[in-house]
Formats: structure tokens, sequence, C-alpha cells
């Protein structure tokens, strides 16, 4: 995990924000990062990188002239917006976010503002993310766009070290004036409603600018949620660090990010793919503690994703059709994780999400005083036998257990949340 500022991280928004409903109830999101380095995938010149493919730029020391050629070579013919939203709706995620630019400077999207884009720079010439945003609409899907809006190589005043420009001496007001700013604009209209805006590492402005920039693009979308790394405290939801889990459950909107394999950015010599039970755990512990989940996919250069990232995206789906009604719209388990797994909750109801069936297969649920109606697997009638003492009940499992990776028990129980012992931060 990475050290994030505070000031980064904290959600300051607006508690009323319209947008903050569905980001609430979805859990379970999509993150792509796509763009040149997609196409390099983790080699410049003679050498491999691993991890973080969407820093080869940087990491390679590549000459921003040099670098920008790569787009010369970026005809991604294999893209096909609806299978990516199919694969998305079939993954169960209900929000999807794209790096319409990310550090490298490119723009993935027909933008005014400058040559370096998909559209006039690459012989590909059309815009993917007009396709993609449609797609994902006519699948259910929120649409977003990730936006780095201060770091940027390709731009001498953009923020962070692009190896042939000086960090010194750099304007990067000029940089929000004449990029960040109007390509934010392009993004919040011409893609239609947008789900949410995903800022990265703030930089260049003072918290003053940040909240004119913001106050101004929050115009053209109301109903458009802003995330926290837009910095000082100014966004609408919470992210953590890079691949971080809060230890505790958080009350309020907040994500946790997770690279699907070791990078962002697609790396053609990564195969160290997390499986669909990492996933699935991943998801439930997320939900366990009151957020969303946004798992990243990165495409190759064609357009195509790994085949592994679909393979078990679609088995993550497949857990969501028999389990979904444990994660999405759910709040934090009302008690602590178990040796055997973690909770999630609606009222009058606690998900048991059943990771490791203990050996005698008495699963015990300390700290419950409701009176508990019943134990049933999740999605089946098989109704489960239990006794309840006095803050503790104890649930006999069956021998076997209809998904081995985490099944899913519904307890119903009479009376009111605060019976059951609340976690809080
Ligand atoms: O888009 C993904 C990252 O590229 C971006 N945020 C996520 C969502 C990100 N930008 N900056 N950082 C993350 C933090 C920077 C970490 C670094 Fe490194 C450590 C830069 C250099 C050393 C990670 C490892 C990136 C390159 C090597």
């Amino acid at each position: 995990a990475q050290d994030m500022p505070d000031m980064w991280t904290k959600s300051g928004g607006n508690p009323t924000h319209p947008g903050l409903k569905w980001f609430t109830e979805a859990k379970f999101g999509l993150f792509i990062h796509w763009g040149l380095y997609s196409k390099l995938g983790g080699r410049w010149k003679d050498s491999s990188y691993y991890g973080s493919g969407e820093w080869i730029m940087n990491r390679a020391k590549a000459p921003a002239a040099e670098y920008a050629q790569v787009a010369k070579t970026f005809n991604p013919q294999g893209f096909d917006a609806d299978e990516w939203a199919t694969i998305a709706r079939e993954a169960g995620v209900k929000y999807l976010v794209i790096t319409a630019k990310h550090h490298e400077g490119f723009s993935m999207f027909d933008s005014k503002v400058t040559d370096f884009d998909i559209v006039k720079a690459s012989p590909y010439g059309k815009d993917p993310m007009k396709a993609l945003s449609r797609a994902c609409r006519d699948n259910g899907i929120q649409f977003g766009f990730y936006y780095s809006q201060f770091l940027d190589w390709h731009e001498p005043n953009g923020g962070g070290n692009s190896w042939d420009f000086k960090t010194k001496d750099k304007d990067y007001q000029q940089y929000y004036r004449t990029k960040s700013i109007p390509q934010l604009r392009e993004l919040l209209t011409n893609y239609g409603p947008l789900g949410l805006v995903w800022f990265d590492m703030p930089g260049g402005l003072t918290p003053e600018q940040t909240k004119r920039m913001i106050d101004s693009l929050r115009l053209l979308q109301p109903n458009c949620l802003f995330s926290s790394r837009v910095g000082h405290g100014l966004g609408d939801y919470r992210d953590f660090g890079d691949s971080e889990v809060p230890p505790v459950p958080i009350d309020g909107a907040w994500e946790s990010i997770y690279t699907h394999n070791d990078s962002w950015g697609y790396i053609q010599h990564d195969l160290n793919f997390k499986s669909p039970e990492e996933i699935i755990h991943l998801l439930s512990n997320v939900a366990s503690k009151g957020g969303n989940l946004m798992l990243n996919v990165g495409p190759d250069g064609d357009g195509k994703w790994p085949q592994y990232s679909i393979n078990y995206l679609k088995a993550t789906g497949k857990w969501l059709q028999q389990y979904g009604e444990s994660i999405y719209g759910t709040t934090y388990g009302l008690i602590p994780a178990q040796p055997w797994g973690v909770t999630t909750s609606k009222p009058g109801k606690l998900f048991l999400h059943v990771w490791e069936t203990p050996a005698n297969r008495k699963l015990r649920i300390p700290g419950v005083d409701a009176k508990v109606k019943s134990i049933k697997i999740l999605g089946t009638r098989q109704t489960l036998t239990f006794t309840q003492q006095p803050g503790e009940t104890t649930v006999q499992l069956p021998v076997t257990l209809p998904d081995t990776r985490n099944t899913v028990l519904v307890m119903e129980y009479d009376g009111q949340q605060s019976d059951l012992s609340q976690l809080r931060t």
C-alpha cells in the first residue's frame, strides 16, 4: 500500500451529493488502464519492466518526442466496445472507469485541445470512448473517466518528471489552463452523463484554485462524482492508497482499487493474475468494511483483454449471480471479521461469508443479541440448525457447502441492528 497523505484521500465532499446513492450501492467496479503503454506491454528497447506498466515512459527515461512515436503504431483494431461492456456486465460490475489520459499525456479520446490524441496522432483515427460510453450505458453500467489532472510527461509544463523537461521553472498554471481544465470540460461535455471522474495525484494548484476548478466542472454535470485524489479534501468519496483495504469498517462512500495482475497497464510477461477465489474474497472483504472494490483490467495495444482477466471476471460474475444479494446494496458487517470469514449487512439480515469451514463444522457467530429467526444458505431454501445463547449463535454447517471458496449464509433476526455489536471507526 502506498502512503497517501490524508489531504489527498480525505473525502470532504457533500454527503447529499446525488451520485452517492448509486455509488455506495454498487460495491463492484471495473478500472481500465489503456494507453500507449498498453502497446509497449512492459517493453522499451531491449528491457522488460515489471509492475506499473503505465509508468514505463518515466521508468525507461524515454524522451517525450521519442515516446510520442508510439502513437503512430497504436491501432487497436481488436477493440470492441460492446464486447467490453458485455464482459463487464457479466462480471457483475456496476461501474466502469477508463483512463482518458494517464501520466504519459496521450489522450485516448477525441480532443480539440491537443494533437496528441488517438484521433489525430494514431492510425486508429476514431474515438473509442464514444463507443464505450454508449455501450456501458446500454448495459446498465455507470461510466466514468480516469484523468491525470496534474502529471503529464508529454507537456513541458505538466507535472512530474519527464526526462527532457526541467522540473524547475514549470508553469503548472499554464498547463492547467491550456490542457487539463479544457480536456476535463470536453470529457464532461461530449460523453453523456458520467458517473464519476477519477482524478489522480494532485499537485500544482492551491486549495483555492482546486476549488475553483472543481466548482466550474460541477456546473457541467452536477450528478457526476469526483474522486478524492482531486486533492485538498474536495472529492465526493474516498479512495485509499493503491491496493489498500482499511483495517476497520469505514462510514461514508469509499473505494479500494486493485490490479488484477501486478500492473495497471498491460504487461505481456505478467501472468500473476488473482484467481476468482482471491477476487471474491477481496470483494466480500471490502464490502464487509463498507466500501467498493474497483478491480483493474489492462487491455493490450490491440484492444484485447488478457484471457485470464476475461475468464476470472466471468467466474466472479457467476458467483455474484448466486450471492449478489450479500454484496450489492449492503453496508459493512456488524460483527468483526471471524476466523471463518467476514460479514455484510442489510436491515434485519446478516450475511456470513464463509471462507474457511471450521473443522467441526460448527460456525460460531459472536456478538449477536437480537433474536435469530433463521439461518439459510443464500440462494437456496436450505435452512440450517443453530443454537443461540446470549451473545453467541452457533450454526451447524452441512457436510458440503455449495461453494468452497465463499458460500454465503443469511441470518435473519428480529429487532434492531443495535442488537448486533456495531463496528465503527
Ligand atoms: O494509475 C495507477 C498508477 O499509475 C497511479 N495510480 C494508479 C491508479 C499512480 N500514480 N502515481 N502513483 C500511482 C504513485 C507512484 C508510485 C511510484 Fe513507481 C513509485 C512511482 C515510482 C515509484 C510504481 C512503481 C510506479 C512506478 C514504479
